[in-house]
Parts: structure tokens; C-alpha cells; sequence
């Protein structure tokens, strides 16, 4: 039997890398949501943590470890290997540099290792936001910092893969996944060049002792400035394989591939200039620019709109090729038995209470409800925690199995896998709400919480069952992957092939397929809607406020 990567050696070397990246991200993960378990037992009532001392010394270092471990460590590996792998594959060439792409590797390794010291030693406990005045030991702050540096190298090995083909390709469309996965490292590159100034000027700085004070606002305006857009950094990932390969798993065609390029480029542009909607409650922000972030907020709700109706329209070609009638009925007629397709239509369901949760949490009048509940955990884990990883873990449903050159263990237990996740999530996540709504507030060890309240009893045991379902599923999941990878028997498969678009790029200006004047906009939007406010910021700073470690 003949796997894609005997047929094209050439680019084995980039499954390895591939491989490498994954790794890493799924034994983060791993870490991430076990802890998970523990949080959601102590909301129910059954605090486990004295037994899980000295590795986990408290329900705060837990809490940090899950943040860090799930939507820093996970999120930023899987993407970094795969989304260079899917350019590999789409412009059918290796990356410009193979050297520089292992370079990257292991330095972003290396910033991990270092950060996962004091971050497992209990000496940064700070919560994967980092906010100061609490304060970390400075290997936490310069390990997270390297593992940045290593996503812009990707970058600029994306832009030079980009160019090379080009070269050899005059006249001739982006393949769409390249042009995502550009789009997106574009997108991530200026948006954290927030958090490297909040690193490097500030924290590290004062971490070391070399600054006697630091500013908590200055801090959190650099901090959201990143913030903010890595959600679309995650979430673009998930897009760019709900865009160019789902409809093909599904049996149709991408319905508009102009209208995915739009999109894209809409949320390059639009994706960091907003991030003060995390600081309405913030004083020292001039209301003016809080208005202004705000409505950016909701234009960038437009380029997800457009993705919904493009992804649900290409679902719907491949339901109705297979047979599929009505105007909803069609939906039963999708592929369900295939749980990488499963994983992600069912990431994408979850993910539209999350869209319209966030539109809730961007209302300014609402955020002041909702704000530092147990409602801003509710929502995120249907966003990141499901858009995102449910996607992901689709992903390597096929994903793995190529790799390895083996087929997936049990295609039976996936699926179980993937409805375990839709049913624990949507049990969890609407628990959070509610006990958010109810004024229960979030990053609290609310079983010691002398203000527990009655009413809040129901949905923190719910809490408590949908993240053991939850856990549950994830141990099935990497159950399935261990197997695959040291036990299947199953034939290897293909890579899924890209899909083809009813409506394709040639229908579209050749702007569409530019990615640098859009660059362009986008700096020049930030500067208008950041530039005002970080100038006073850093003007006025007193760097005054001395670090707390109240752990
Ligand atoms: C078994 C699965 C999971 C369970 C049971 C779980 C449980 C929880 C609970 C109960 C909280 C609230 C803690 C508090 O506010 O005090 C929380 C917070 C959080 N979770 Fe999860 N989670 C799981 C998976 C995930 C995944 C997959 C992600 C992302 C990829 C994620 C990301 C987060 C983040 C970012 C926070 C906020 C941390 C903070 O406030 O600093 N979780 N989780
Ligand atoms: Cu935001």
C-alpha cells in the first residue's frame, strides 16, 4: 500500500517537523485538561487537591498550569506545525529552510522547557495571564517570551516558502491553505509584538530586579493588545481547515473561495486594533477609545459571519451530493460516521453559542455583568475549548494516522470521543454561564468560598459532571492516539486532498491574493486605535508598583 509520504519523499522532512510540533502540543494538553478535572470536582464539592501535592501545591497553581499548558502551550505548537505543513502540502514543495524551521523548533522548546520550570515549581502562579503586580520568577517571563520569538521565525520561513514559490509560479493563485496559514502568522506577528514590549520593557526587566516598580495598566493595555487577536490566532488554524479541507470530507465543494480570502484578510486587518474590550472596567482608558475598540469588536464579527455562511454552504454541497433534502434535514446526511468530520461540524455548533456569547461579553453594559464571572469561562471554553480543540482534535484524527503510517486505532471509539466532548461541554459550559449570570465569580476555589450561595449549588455540580464527561472523553481521545501510534493494525490513509471551490479564485481581483498591503491597513488601523492611549500610558508610567507573590 502506498502512503502520500513514500510517494513524495521530498516532504517527509516536514512531517517529522509536523510530528515534532504535535508532540509537544498533545502532551500539553494532556496536563491541561487532567487538571481541568480537578477544578471542576472542587466547584462541585470534592476538593482532591490535598492528594495532589507537591506537584499541583494549590488550586491557583493548578489553575495557572491548565491556562498555561491548554491555550498557550497546545494551542501555539499544533499551530505552528500545522499550519507549515499544510502550506508544504498545498504549494507541493518543502519550506525555504528546513534548517531554520528545526531552529525554531527546539527554540521554542527550549523557551518552554525553561518557562515550565517555575511554572511547575509553584514559583509562578500568576495565571497564564500574567498580570502584574503579581510576579513570577523571571525564567516564566523570558521562556514564554522565546517561545514568541520562535512563532515570528515561522513566519518569516512561511513568507520565504511563499516567495520561492512564487518565483517559480508567476501569474498563478495562492493555493488557498498557503494563504491562510500566511494570513494568519502575518495576522499573529504584529498583534504580539504587544506582549514582547510587555515582556521585554517591563516584566522581565523587573523580574530580574533591574526595575524597582512596574504598572499594571501599562501592562494589561500591552497584554490585551495580543490578548485579543491569539483568540483569532487559534481560531484562523481551525478556520483554515474547516475552510480548505472539511468541505471535501463532507463530499462537496468550498462554496466561495474569494469570500475566504476576504474573510481572512478582514480579520488580518481587524483582529488586534480592539483589544480594550477587555478593560471597559479598566480606569486611565479614555471612555472615547473604549467606544471605539468596541465597535471594531463587532466589525470583526463580520468576517466570522462570513465564514459561517461559507463553511455551513460547503457542508451543505457535500450533504446534498450525498443525498441530502430540505432546507435543514440535509444536515443528517453529512458524513457523521467519519469523527474528524464529526469533531469539526460539532466544534463549529458549540462554537456559535460561543460567537454569540462574545457578542454579549463585547456589549459594554452587558460586560459589566458578566465580567470576571464564572461566564467568561463558560464562553471560552465553547471557543477555545471546543472551536479550537475540538477542531484540533479532529484534525488529528487524520492527522496522526498519516503521520505515524497507520490507521486510526478505532474509528468507533472517536466517535464516542467527539459526542462525549459536544454533550460534557454543552453541559459544562452552560453551567458557567448561568453560575456567572448568578454572580459567581471565576479564578476562585469556590468550594472554599465563605460567600457560596445557595442558588449557585445546581449549576456548580453540573459544572462538576460535564468536566468529568469532558475528561472522560479526552482520555478516550489520547487512549485512541497512544493506540494508533503502538498498536494499530489499520492501513495508513491519505491526507485528506484540499478542496476544490464552486466558486474559485480566479473569480476575484488579484488583491485578494496579496497579503502585504493588507499588512499595511492593519498597521495603520492599530496605530489609530492603540496609538493615543499606549502614548499617554507610556508617558505618564510611574513604574511605581512593587511585584506580590501571594501564593
Ligand atoms: C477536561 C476538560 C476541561 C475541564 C474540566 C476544564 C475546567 C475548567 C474550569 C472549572 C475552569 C474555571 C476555573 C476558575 O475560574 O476558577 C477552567 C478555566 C479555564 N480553562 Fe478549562 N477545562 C477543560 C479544558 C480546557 C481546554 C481544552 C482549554 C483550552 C484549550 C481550557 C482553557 C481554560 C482557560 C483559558 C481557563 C481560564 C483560566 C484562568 O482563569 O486563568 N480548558 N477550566
Ligand atoms: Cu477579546
Amino acid at each position: 500500500m502506498v502512503t502520500r509520504s513514500e510517494a513524495s519523499p521530498d516532504l517527509r522532512e516536514e512531517n517529522g517537523l509536523a510530528g515534532a510540533y504535535l508532540a509537544v502540543a498533545l502532551t500539553a494538553l494532556f496536563g491541561g485538561v487532567t487538571i481541568g478535572l480537578f477544578q471542576a470536582l472542587e466547584h462541585a464539592g470534592l476538593n482532591l487537591y490535598p492528594a495532589l501535592v507537591p506537584v499541583i501545591r494549590s488550586y491557583y497553581h493548578g489553575l495557572t498550569v491548565h491556562g498555561v499548558l491548554n491555550v498557550l502551550v497546545f494551542t501555539t505548537f499544533f499551530i505552528c506545525g500545522f499550519l507549515p505543513f499544510l502550506t508544504a502540502r498545498a504549494l507541493e514543495r518543502p519550506l525555504a529552510s528546513r534548517a531554520l524551521a528545526w531552529v525554531t523548533f527546539w527554540l521554542m522548546l527550549g523557551g518552554l522547557v525553561l518557562a515550565a520550570v517555575p511554572l511547575m515549581g509553584n514559583a509562578a502562579s500568576v495565571m497564564f495571564t500574567f498580570y502584574p503586580p503579581l510576579k513570577a520568577h523571571w525564567a516564566f517571563y523570558v521562556g514564554l517570551t522565546l517561545v514568541v520569538a520562535g512563532t515570528w521565525l515561522v513566519t518569516l520561513n512561511l513568507a520565504l516558502t511563499l516567495r520561492a514559490w512564487r518565483a517559480g509560479s508567476p501569474g498563478v493563485r495562492t493555493p488557498l491553505a498557503a494563504f491562510m496559514a500566511m494570513v494568519t502568522f502575518t495576522m499573529w506577528t504584529i498583534a504580539s509584538l504587544g506582549i514582547a514590549a510587555e515582556m521585554l520593557f517591563l516584566l522581565i526587566p523587573w523580574s530580574l530586579g533591574w526595575l524597582a516598580g512596574t504598572d499594571a495598566l501599562l501592562a494589561r493595555a500591552l497584554f490585551w493588545f495580543t490578548g485579543h487577536p491569539i483568540v483569532y490566532f487559534w481560531l484562523l488554524a481551525a478556520y483554515a481547515s474547516w475552510y480548505t479541507l472539511v468541505p471535501r470530507q463532507a463530499g462537496g465543494k468550498l462554496f466561495s473561495d474569494p469570500l475566504a480570502r476576504t474573510s481572512f484578510i478582514l480579520f488580518m486587518v481587524l483582529s488586534t486594533p480592539l483589544g480594550f474590550h477587555h478593560q471597559y472596567t479598566d480606569p486611565g482608558i479614555h471612555e472615547g477609545w473604549k467606544l471605539v475598540h468596541a465597535f471594531l469588536t463587532f466589525a470583526v464579527f463580520f468576517p466570522s459571519l462570513l465564514t459561517f455562511f461559507n463553511v455551513v454552504a460547503s457542508l451543505e454541497s457535500g450533504a446534498r451530493a450525498r443525498g441530502g433534502r430540505g432546507w435543514v434535514a440535509w444536515f443528517g446526511k453529512l458524513p457523521w460516521g467519519d469523527p474528524s468530520l464529526a469533531a469539526q461540524v460539532l466544534a463549529m455548533l458549540l462554537f456559535v453559542f460561543g460567537g454569540v456569547g462574545g457578542l454579549i461579553n463585547a456589549s459594554y453594559n452587558l460586560n459589566l455583568v458578566v465580567h470576571n464571572t464564572a461566564w467568561i469561562p463558560g464562553h471560552l471554553h465553547l471557543t477555545v475549548g471546543t472551536a479550537v480543540t475540538l477542531s484540533f482534535m479532529g484534525i488529528t484524527y487524520w492527522l496522526v494516522p498519516y503521520l505515524r503510517g497507520r490507521g486510526l486505532w478505532s474509528r468507533g471509539l472517536a466517535l464516542a470521543q467527539v459526542w462525549l466532548w459536544f454533550g460534557g461541554m454543552t453541559i459544562f459550559s452552560h453551567a458557567q454561564h448561568n453560575l456567572g449570570v448568578l454572580g459567581a465569580p471565576r479564578r476562585t476555589m469556590l468550594g472554599a468560598a465563605p460567600y457560596l450561595r445557595p442558588e449557585w449549588q445546581r449549576d456548580l455540580l453540573m459544572t462538576g459532571i460535564g468536566g468529568s464527561i469532558l475528561f472522560v472523553s479526552a482520555m478516550l481521545y489520547f487512549l485512541n492516539i497512544v493506540l494508533t501510534l503502538v498498536a494499530s493494525r489499520v492501513p495508513a490513509p491519505e491526507m485528506p486532498r484540499f478542496a476544490e471551490a464552486l466558486s474559485g479564485p480566479d473569480h476575484a481581483p488579484v488583491v485578494l491574493d496579496r497579503w502585504q498591503p493588507w499588512l499595511l491597513v492593519a498597521v495603520v488601523l492599530i496605530v489609530i486605535a492603540y496609538g493615543p492611549s499606549l502614548t499617554r500610558l507610556v508617558a505618564t508610567t510611574p513604574l511605581t508598583t512593587p511585584g506580590f507573590r501571594v501564593w
